[in-house]
């Protein structure tokens, strides 16, 4: 049996599309393959694109079993679920853990700066097997993650492959780039402003300051425009005190290209104000380009 489980502390689209897909066309060649899906996936993954037959909340790893690490790195996190020995694969795109994979586990771990985990997973569906064999549901995620990713193709770790990845899923699919994008951010826009508390605390990471030992929050939030989350300030401000100490929440506006950006205090304001060169406006820092958590958190690695 092959696992392939959420190991992180929530879903987005990238690791519930690329584990279905993965798990699918395991399947589809012969090869009993199982996710593990134990939380609802996040505010990225819209209703009309969940694939519940597919979402299996148990996980039970026998010795000879082994398992499939999609869309995180992170030794501690895997190392709860999987023993070194048992994970076949590991495909990811966060920076860090290069290394530390490559040592253990060779060529088994491909970390890769590529837009989406999902690019990935469809590239091999072609190397290893048939597009036509691809469902429309699936393809809809894979492209949905790619979208979600990427930023709409407007975040810096954004490759030509994910493009050629995105055209593809789209005509299997049956839809377009333009129509499927549309629908797609309106429908995660609407969620996140129905449930703005759920949105948040479904997609906080714990990061520690580069000069010590200081943790925070950092929440992100994808939308389409900020005309709607401007005002909020005191809503996302309560919110984030009652979750935590430090924090720091990063609101991604696709249509503006830029991050509107809260933090829990003055230090870490002057920190991040340097390091992603942000400007203060009624209360929010702004950046002059779309950053994800994960190239902020590159940034402060570096
Ligand atoms: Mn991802």
């Amino acid at each position: 049996m092959i696992w392939l489980p959420v190991v992180g502390t929530y879903a987005d689209i990238d690791v519930y599309a690329s584990i279905i897909a993965y798990a699918d066309l395991l399947n589809q060649r012969g090869k009993t393959a199982k996710t593990y899906i134990p939380v609802a996936p996040n505010y990225s993954v819209p209703d009309e694109l969940r694939l519940p037959e597919w979402e299996n909340a148990i996980f039970n790893l026998q010795p000879n079993d082994e398992a499939i690490i999609l869309d995180i790195s992170n030794p501690e996190a895997i190392a709860k679920f999987v023993p070194d020995h048992q994970i076949l694969e590991i495909i990811d795109h966060h920076p860090g853990y290069e290394k530390y994979w490559q040592t253990r586990i060779g060529d088994k771990a491909v970390i890769e700066k590529i837009g989406a985990v999902a690019t990935s997973i469809f590239e091999w569906w072609g190397e290893c097997w048939d597009y036509s064999k691809m469902s429309p549901e699936i393809a809809k995620l894979l492209l949905g993650a790619i979208l979600d990713n990427t930023l709409n193709f407007n975040a810096d770790i954004t490759t030509e492959r994910d493009h050629q990845a995105a055209s593809k899923l789209a005509k299997i699919a049956k839809t377009t780039i333009e129509d499927f994008t549309d629908w797609y951010f309106s429908s995660v826009s609407q969620t996140i402003l129905s449930d703005l508390r759920n949105a948040l605390i479904k997609d906080c990471k714990q990061v520690t300051m580069p000069a010590g030992q200081e943790t925070f929050t950092f929440a992100q939030l994808t939308i389409w425009d900020s005309a709607k989350i401007i005002n909020q300030i005191n809503e996302i401000t309560q919110i984030m005190d009652n979750n935590g100490q430090n924090w720091f929440v990063s609101i991604i506006c696709i249509s503006e290209k830029r991050n509107y950006i809260l933090v829990s205090s003055p230090k870490i304001a002057t920190y991040f104000t340097k390091l992603l060169n942000l400007r203060s406006q009624k209360g929010w820092l702004i950046s002059d380009q779309l950053y994800l958590r994960k190239e902020i958190i590159a940034k402060m690695l570096q």
